[in-house]
């Protein structure tokens, strides 16, 4: 829809706007049992990182407790947690993912 402006005979249009989706960040916990290299496969294979960038976040992790592997949609981030904790799980270790809103 749009609106016609009055007084100076210009026309001004208000876009009709979709509304973004909500986004959600993914979140890693430390833990003192993960070994460092998993954390790191981990990062390169769910979330698409690099090995250097996985290993600084999987660093970050390690130091402060809690660290970002990403930012998605809802559905893409319940996707990536699940994916993590069940391949974590499978694999013996007890390393924790969440989700929460960005
Ligand atoms: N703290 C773990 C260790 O010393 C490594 C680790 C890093 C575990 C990040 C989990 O999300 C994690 N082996």
């Amino acid at each position: 829809g749009g609106q016609g402006g009055t007084g100076t005979g210009v026309i001004t249009k208000t876009k009709p706007k979709t509304q973004k989706p909500s986004m959600y960040k993914v979140l890693l916990l430390n833990d003192d049992y993960t070994p460092m290299e998993f954390v790191v496969h981990i990062l390169e294979r769910f979330f698409n990182k690099g090995p250097e960038e996985a290993a600084q976040i999987m660093l970050h992790v390690h130091q402060h407790g809690v660290g970002i592997c990403g930012v998605y949609t809802y559905e893409v981030a319940e996707t990536k947690v699940t994916q993590v904790v069940d391949f974590s799980r499978q694999h013996q270790h007890p390393l924790q993912c969440t989700m929460e809103r960005d």
